[in-house]
């Protein structure tokens, strides 16, 4: 039979809060919110212990609390440009736009430590603040190398050096419904699975200045709740033991899908908790949901399920848009929109470079308009404007935005604009082009078109006066394309090569954990000022850097130690 699984779902603790406060300076003990506009979208544990609640509004939120930090989110297309600093002052909703993209990096940043520390974990992206990653591999290797130790030597009382049992092993965690078994098996996975939660909330803690809570248990849906149950900055493990009596009196909108419609459904039958549900006739819930439904949901109220931990693809497309209050048919307005928008996908498109080497290759133009300014919703394709060094300009996305609007029908007065990219392709690909172009003869400056038959219609501003590019890769012979992919492979191989190389100087023993509830004193002190978790580069040639000479990143074992031989 195979072993249980062990997995773990980590959640970051007031998550755009810690963004704001690590780059303002200000400490955990300070109460800060984080608004948009006049409301509050995220507060901090001070904040809540003085009553203040997230959706509060700003005024009230401060008559409670004088002392309330509140930090605007970033907005672009003000007259300052960036909302860089506290309070509301000049944001203006009609002519700027929030922008989330400071929160997209520290998670991208988060995401990119957890990936190069638990390299043989599957890690699935849930949301911008949480993850899960199912840790069964590692916990198989820790517990075998422990078990080949103990073979070698005098039999030690608990899982873990230093420590007595398995509350060793989970040491910093809150166990749901008492002890853990010593003689389960489970149990002694559970404990294994706690204790890479612990260093990996350290590693995340010592490395990029962020707490997080996690949860362990055997399925995502148990894991997810565990997280939530004991925040900010703690862990929660649920033994299977424990599942009957933790799921009968959970609320219903503290089990993921079972909140919004279904909730509601279910409260009018008289169900508000997931035991009620799992006591509610079976017969009554499939005649109400349907067979399958049913049985779906009687599994999630008695806390199973085996949805797998997955790997989320790439993002296949990304998004700038903008609503406005009142219909509007000013081209100049909405020229100035389209730079706005231009800018926060010019951003997005650099990031999602930086981490995956890639190139959008069309630019899609939404919008609603026409009539009174609602009545269709339409899009518009064209090619994403050539790359320069950084990507297109935001001049050139803009530009490109506005050729495409003034080509669609319909418009006026329109009440809402976007503009999204698609259509990915190897940034190798559109380089080695640039190469070949450059090689044929063609004029250098628009070597880095989009790749073959991708020629902007429009010019963009930042290549004003340059001539479109002058070969495409179909007209390159069939041996040189085969070339440019082996070199592409070549290229991504090496760039995943990167982690492996763990020096072996950061091997350390695991430590015992010096501290119950803070996650960074589980670190071995040659991990403290390691710096794997800012392998992220925010340019274009930060990246090509770093696929020159990778960097030697530590791994799970070479972090943790391996067992006393
Ligand atoms: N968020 C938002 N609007 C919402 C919910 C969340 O803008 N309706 C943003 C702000 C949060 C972030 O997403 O910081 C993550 O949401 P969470 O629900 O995980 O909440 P927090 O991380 O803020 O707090 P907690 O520690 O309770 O998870």
């Amino acid at each position: 039979m195979a072993a249980a699984r062990v997995i773990l779902h980590i959640d970051l603790d007031c998550f755009y809060c810690q963004v704001e406060q690590k780059r303002l300076g200000i400490p955990a003990s300070v109460p800060v919110g984080v608004q948009q506009w006049q409301g509050l979208i995220a507060v901090n544990y001070a904040a809540r212990a003085a009553g203040i609640s997230r959706h509060m509004r700003v005024q009230e939120a401060k008559q409670h609390c004088p002392d309330l930090k509140t930090v605007h989110v970033q907005t672009l297309g003000g007259s300052d440009g960036n909302g860089e600093e506290y309070g509301t002052a000049n944001r203006d909703k009609s002519t700027e736009k929030a922008c989330l993209e400071r929160y997209r990096r520290a998670s991208v940043q988060i995401i990119s430590l957890l990936h190069s520390i638990a390299e043989k974990a599957v890690i699935e992206k849930a949301s911008i603040d949480e993850v899960y990653i199912d840790v069964s591999a590692l916990v198989d290797q820790e517990l075998q190398e422990r078990a080949a130790a103990d073979a070698h030597g005098p039999r030690r009382a608990g899982l873990r050096d230093g420590t007595e049992g398995l509350h060793g092993f989970a040491w910093g965690s809150v166990v749901v419904g008492g002890p853990l078994d010593e003689g389960s098996e489970c149990d002694q996975r559970l404990a294994c699975g706690a204790a890479i939660a612990c260093r990996l909330r350290g590693a995340v803690r010592e490395q990029l200045g962020f707490t997080c809570s996690a949860g362990i248990a055997g399925n995502k849906l148990l894991a997810k709740i565990a997280s939530a149950m004991n925040k900010p900055n703690q862990q929660t493990l649920v033994p299977s033991r424990a599942v009957p009596g933790l799921m009968s009196d959970l609320p219903l909108k503290k089990l993921r899908n079972f909140g919004g419609k279904l909730g509601i459904e279910l409260e009018a039958l008289g169900c508000t908790t997931a035991g009620e549900v799992a006591q509610h006739p079976q017969a009554a819930l499939e005649a109400r949901f349907g067979l399958q439904r049913a049985a779906w949901m009687l599994q999630a109220v008695n806390g199973i399920s085996d949805e797998p931990v997955q790997v989320r693809e790439k993002v296949k497309s990304m998004l700038a848009a903008k609503s406005f209050d009142a219909p509007t048919s000013d081209l100049a307005a909405i020229k100035r929109w389209f730079r706005v928008l231009g800018e926060e996908l010019s951003d997005r498109m650099l990031n999602d470079y930086s981490e995956h080497h890639r190139h959008p290759r069309t630019l899609t133009l939404s919008y609603r308009g026409g009539g009174n300014g609602y009545s269709t919703d339409r899009s518009k394709a064209g090619p994403m404007p050539r790359f320069g060094k950084e990507g297109p300009t935001i001049d050139a996305i803009a530009e490109a935005a506005m050729t495409l609007f003034q080509k669609a029908t319909e418009t006026l007065p329109c009440t809402r604009l976007a503009i999204s990219a698609h259509d990915f392709t190897p940034a190798a690909l559109t380089e080695q082009q640039g190469a070949i172009t450059k090689f044929f003869g063609g004029p250098a400056a628009t070597s880095s078109a989009g790749v073959a038959g991708d020629i902007p219609q429009s010019t963009p501003s930042s290549s004003k006066g340059s001539q479109p590019s002058a070969f495409s890769l179909e007209e390159v012979d069939i041996e040189r394309q085969r070339r440019i992919l082996q070199d592409i492979r070549v290229q991504q191989a090496f760039a995943s090569r990167g982690p492996d190389a763990a020096p072996d100087s950061i091997s350390v023993h695991p430590g015992a954990i010096s501290h119950p509830v803070d996650p960074q004193k589980c670190l071995p002190s040659k991990l403290q000022s390691h710096s794997a978790g800012t392998a992220l580069m925010h340019n274009a040639s930060n990246k090509r850097k770093r696929l020159d000479s990778p960097r030697k990143q530590p791994t799970l074992t070479s972090l943790f130690g391996r067992s006393k031989k």
